[in-house]
């Protein structure tokens, strides 16, 4: 039998099993674990998103200057590498966001504010979340276009690498590309095929998903360009990445669900597709082969899924 799945937005209200995983209170490497302050501040912005429920207006952040300081440091730092580093579906994405949603270096921006936009240029939408989700759950709602979004921000020690999805993660890597209509169907195309999945199915569609929305890299007028969001949000990987140390391996579905992957520190080899839409296609393809006893539709009008 197929585990549950949401067939409906408002079901992403049970979407919500967060992993224990790089969490300021548990893990004692966490840049913020000896941070009391720190770790308060992470429960109080934490409770917005457990009490969220779907359709409610998003939570709105008041940021300390602190915060807005890391904000500033790691806006810098990006921005100016962005120009050579990242493929041109982000940069046009960035620069719509700078123009429209009032992204720059001087604020954090709200998730009710790019939500909106978002909202207008693809049809996706932001809801809150307090921390990695599981997989399956993470996927689940890309199929509804929604997209989990935190909203605390790293600790001011580690402006460069934060080990957890934060705002500048989510705001700064991820939302450029969700403003890409053929990323935006993608991403809905991933998230679509994981309901109802095998653990199994999950597992290697997560491992591609990270090699890919995540850490991939392609090819653009004859150069390699990052459209990853752990790199767009990652100083340190982002130049890493695009130097000529780590290993490079031709984008292929098959080999790349099955490679194990490094979530503590820069990953030792990327995925390099010939194009942006090379890589589109192939994952296409692949989420369409996954077999399940059932077919489903996303009803557009109702915004359902439908079995069949
Ligand atoms: N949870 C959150 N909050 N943000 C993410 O970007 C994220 C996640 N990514 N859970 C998921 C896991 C991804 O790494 C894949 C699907 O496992
Ligand atoms: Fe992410």
């Amino acid at each position: 039998k197929a585990p549950w799945f949401p067939q409906q937005i408002k079901d992403l209200d049970r979407c919500n099993m967060l992993i224990t995983k790089f969490d300021p209170d548990l893990d004692c490497d966490h840049p913020g674990y000896n941070d009391s302050e720190y770790r308060n501040r992470r429960a109080a912005i934490s409770e917005l998103a457990f009490r969220y429920k779907q359709g409610d207006p998003l939570p709105t952040v008041e940021y300390t200057a602190e915060e807005i300081s890391t904000w500033r440091k790691v806006y810098q730092q990006l921005r100016s590498i962005y120009p050579s580093l990242a493929c041109r579906q982000f940069l046009d994405g960035l620069q719509q966001l700078e123009k429209e949603c009032g992204y720059g270096e001087d604020r954090i921006p709200q998730l009710r504010d790019v939500s909106a936009f978002l909202k207008e240029k693809t049809g996706f939408q932001l809801r809150p979340v307090a921390g990695l989700l599981s997989a399956r759950d993470f996927l689940a709602s890309l199929a509804f276009r929604v997209f989990q979004c935190t909203q605390y921000i790293r600790h001011s020690s580690s402006p460069m690498h934060s080990p957890e999805p934060d705002c500048c993660h989510e705001l700064l890597g991820h939302i450029p590309m969700l403003a890409d209509k053929e990323f935006a169907q993608f991403s809905q195309e991933i998230g679509l095929a994981s309901l109802g999945a095998s653990d199994e199915e999950i597992e290697k569609l997560s491992t591609l998903y990270w090699f890919t929305v995540e850490f991939g890299l392609c090819k653009q007028n004859g150069e390699v360009k990052a459209y990853g969001a752990g790199l767009l949000s990652s100083y340190g990987e982002l130049l890493y990445a695009l130097s000529n140390e780590p290993e490079y391996r031709p984008f292929n579905p098959e080999e790349t669900a099955v490679q194990p992957y490094q979530d503590q520190t820069y990953q030792s080899v990327y995925f390099v597709s010939e194009s942006f839409e090379d890589a589109k296609m192939k994952l296409r393809k692949y989420s369409a082969s996954i077999k399940r006893p059932f077919v489903v539709r996303y009803d557009p009008f109702t915004c359902n899924v439908e079995v069949l």
